[in-house]
């Protein structure tokens, strides 16, 4: 399957699916449904990297055509060691946090490529990203399968779009609206037309420095206005919410 950042040009919004409840059985039914991409989230849900393997493995048919979901994990941190951790046991397309200068971008892309190009440490024959040894290539074509996708949610990080844009190795710059929100003076409150208009500035700026945008939309009329703004990939709900959402309203058409 190509590279993510291929597929980010493909002409339409790639839709994705939050993955927070950290399972394996949840992730096999969304990936069946036919999103684009499923983010496993290391950041804010309780995963280790046993419950993301074992998500990773219950997802695999699925990353194969005819489904061809991507997984998409989100590390923590954006540290070198978990950054290697979520590459060996497969993860290909990652999602970094906080993303505020260009010093940053320039460390996760190097923990994202093996000597003499970054830091990454060697594992090839131990590693489920090689096949456990099978992909004889993997330590020399490695990079050419990674898609570095950073987040931009602070204010520093708006200050800093287009020199983090311009690091080569940055495929994409993903908007995250809940933390932006906090960090502009409205936490809690992402739909605030001040948050509302740097977002919309920000993705204008993304656009302006050649690279693709993706946002996590806040409702379905939200994620049709960012996909008419020109986001190259979307969210567009979590695991988590439909769940709830699901719950809540079977009760309530029952309850009256
Ligand atoms: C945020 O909104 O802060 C996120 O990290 C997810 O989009
Ligand atoms: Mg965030």
């Amino acid at each position: 399957m190509k590279p993510f950042r291929d597929r980010l040009s493909i002409g339409r919004p790639l839709i994705g699916l939050w993955q927070a409840l950290a399972n394996g059985y949840a992730s096999e039914i969304c990936a069946r449904a036919g999103y684009d991409w499923l983010l496993f989230d290391g950041e804010h849900s309780p995963n280790t990297l046993q419950t993301l393997l074992s998500q990773l493995q219950a997802v695999a048919p699925f990353t194969v055509d005819p489904y061809s979901v991507e997984p998409i994990a989100r590390v923590p941190v954006g540290d070198p060691v978990v950054i290697k951790q979520y590459l060996d046991i497969g993860f290909r397309t990652l999602l970094i946090p906080m993303m505020e200068s260009a010093e940053q971008a320039e460390a996760v892309v190097a923990a994202t490529r093996f000597p003499p190009f970054g830091v990454r440490g060697v594992a090839s024959a131990t590693s489920r990203a090689s096949g456990f040894g099978a992909d004889a290539a993997y330590l020399k074509t490695a990079h050419e399968f990674i898609t570095l996708i950073v987040q931009i949610e602070s204010r520093a990080g708006l200050d800093a779009i287009e020199d983090i844009a311009a690091v080569k190795g940055v495929d994409a710059l993903f908007i995250g609206p809940a933390d932006l929100a906090g960090s502009l003076g409205h936490l809690g409150d992402p739909k605030h037309a001040d948050v509302q208009s740097a977002i919309a500035q920000a993705l204008k700026r993304i656009a302006a420095a050649g690279k693709p945008s993706g946002i996590f939309a806040l409702s379905p009329e939200d994620a049709r206005a960012k996909m008419a703004d020109g986001v190259s990939f979307i969210s567009i709900g979590t695991d988590i919410g439909l769940l709830a959402n699901g719950a809540r309203s079977s009760l309530a058409s029952v309850k009256g």
